[in-house]
C-alpha cells in the first residue's frame, strides 16, 4: 500500500503552511485562505494525524505543527532535499514485497534516473544470490534507486561499491561514526553489518538499459530486533550511535552525498572515487577468501581495480574477482 500525502493537493498545502508559519491561522481563517470548507480541512488534519503529525492549537485557536513523523513519505523526505534528480520522482510505500522489484516495474516503465522507491517494510527483501533482507516496519531504510549509467556492464559492478561508500560518508559526516566496507558492498560498523547493497541490472553486452541501485540501512534496531541468527553480525545506526537516529535526516543526506558520488561516477569513472573507497576497506592488505558458488579463491587482497573488481595475490599470480561472497582468512 503506497503512504503518499501529496497526492491529496490539499495536505500538501495544508502541511506547506504549517510548516511555514510558526503559528498558523485559526481554522476558518485557515479553510478561507486554502479556498477550501472546513469540513475538507478537518479531514486533511485528521489525515496528518493519523500520518504521526502533531497539530495543536493555541490560545488564539491558531495552529501549530509541533513535531512531524520520522515516517519516509514523499512529504517528509521532500523537505529540505536537496538533490538535482534523486528523489525527486519518489514512490513510498507502508509495506511492499522487495523495493528493487517495484523499481525494476517502474524502470521497465521508463521511469527516469533518480527515481526513488520506498518501504516502511518489506516482507520479500531481496539479499544478493537469492539470499533474504531483514526489514521490519519503521526500523531502517529500505530503498532502491533508478540509475541509466551510460556504461557497458562490466563497469556499472561499480555502482555497488559507490553505494556503500555514500553509505559510509554519510554515516560519517552526520553521524560521526567509522564505516568499514567490506567489498564489494557491506557497510559495517565496529564489526557489524549495518548496510547493505543490491544492484540488479538490464543490459545488453555493451549498454546498460538501467540499474536498479537497492540500499538496506539498519537505523532503529536493538539486538532483540533482528533474528536470532543475525544477532551476532547485524547492528543498527543506533546501536552503534548508542543514541535514537532520525531516518529521514539520515536518508536525505545519504541521497544527497549518493547523487554527487554518481554524478562523478558518470563523467570521470570509477578511479577518482577509488581511493575514498580503498581506506575504509576491510579486506585490502589482508589473507581473504572469496567464494563465488562453489570456486574458491584464497590469496592477498591487494587492490580494487577500476571496475571495482578485486585483485587476489596467490604467489605470484594476480585474479581479479568481480563479485562473490568474501571473508577474511
Ligand atoms: P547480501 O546477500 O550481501 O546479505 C544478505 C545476508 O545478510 C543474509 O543472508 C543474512 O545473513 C544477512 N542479513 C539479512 N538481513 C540483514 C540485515 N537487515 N542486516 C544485516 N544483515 C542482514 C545485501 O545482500 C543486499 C541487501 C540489499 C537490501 C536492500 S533493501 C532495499 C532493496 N530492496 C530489496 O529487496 N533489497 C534491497
Amino acid at each position: 500500500m503506497m503512504i503518499s500525502p501529496s497526492a491529496d493537493p490539499v495536505t500538501t498545502e495544508v502541511i506547506g503552511l504549517l510548516r511555514s508559519h510558526k503559528r498558523a491561522p485559526a481554522m476558518g481563517a485557515l479553510a478561507m485562505e486554502l479556498n477550501i470548507s472546513k469540513p475538507r480541512l478537518l479531514r486533511a488534519l485528521e489525515a496528518l494525524k493519523e500520518l504521526g503529525y502533531v497539530i495543536a492549537v493555541d490560545h488564539d485557536q491558531r495552529l501549530v505543527l509541533t513535531s512531524t513523523p520520522d515516517r519516509m513519505t514523499d512529504i517528509e523526505i521532500m523537505a529540505g532535499l536537496k538533490t538535482r534528480s534523486f528523489g525527486r520522482h519518489l514512490h513510498c510505500y507502508r509495506r511492499i514485497g522487495s523495493t528493487n522489484a517495484t523499481a525494476i516495474d517502474l524502470a521497465e516503465h521508463g521511469a527516469p534516473e533518480g527515481t526513488v522507491v520506498v518501504a516502511e517494510e518489506q516482507t520479500k527483501g531481496r539479499g544478493r544470490l537469492g539470499r533474504h533482507w531483514h526489514s521490519p516496519a519503521g526500523m531502517g531504510i529500505w530503498s532502491s534507486i533508478i540509475l541509466r549509467p551510460p556504461v557497458i556492464p562490466a563497469q556499472a559492478a561499480g555502482l555497488s561499491l559507490l553505494a556503500a561508500l555514500a553509505f559510509a560518508e554519510t554515516a560519517e559526516t552526520e553521524l560521526g561514526l567509522e564505516v568499514k566496507l567490506k567489498w564489494p558492498n557491506d557497510g559495517l560498523i565496529k564489526g557489524r553489518k549495518v548496510c547493505g547493497v543490491l544492484v540488479e541490472l538490464s543490459a545488453e553486452v555493451d549498454r546498460v538499459h538501467y540499474a536498479v541501485c537497492g540500499v538496506g540501512i539498519n537505523v532503529a534496531h536493538a539486538v532483540k530486533d533482528f533474528p536470532s541468527a543475525l544477532r551476532k553480525s547485524a547492528g543498527s545506526l543506533a546501536m552503534a550511535k548508542g543514541a535514537p537516529v532520525e531516518r529521514l535526516a539520515f536518508y536525505r543526506a545519504f541521497l544527497q552525498r549518493f547523487e554527487t558520488i554518481y554524478r562523478r561516477f558518470r563523467q570521470e569513472g570509477l578511479s577518482p572515487l577509488l581511493a575514498d573507497y580503498r581506506r575504509r576497506s576491510l579486506l585490502l592488505g589482508n589473507k581473504v577468501v572469496v567464494r563465488q558458488g562453489r570456486l574458491k579463491i584464497a590469496g592477498v587482497a591487494v587492490a580494487i581495480d577500476e571496475s571495482g573488481g578485486l585483485v587476489i595475490k596467490q604467489g605470484k599470480k594476480e585474479t581479479i574477482v568481480h563479485s562473490g561472497e568474501a571473508t577474511l582468512r
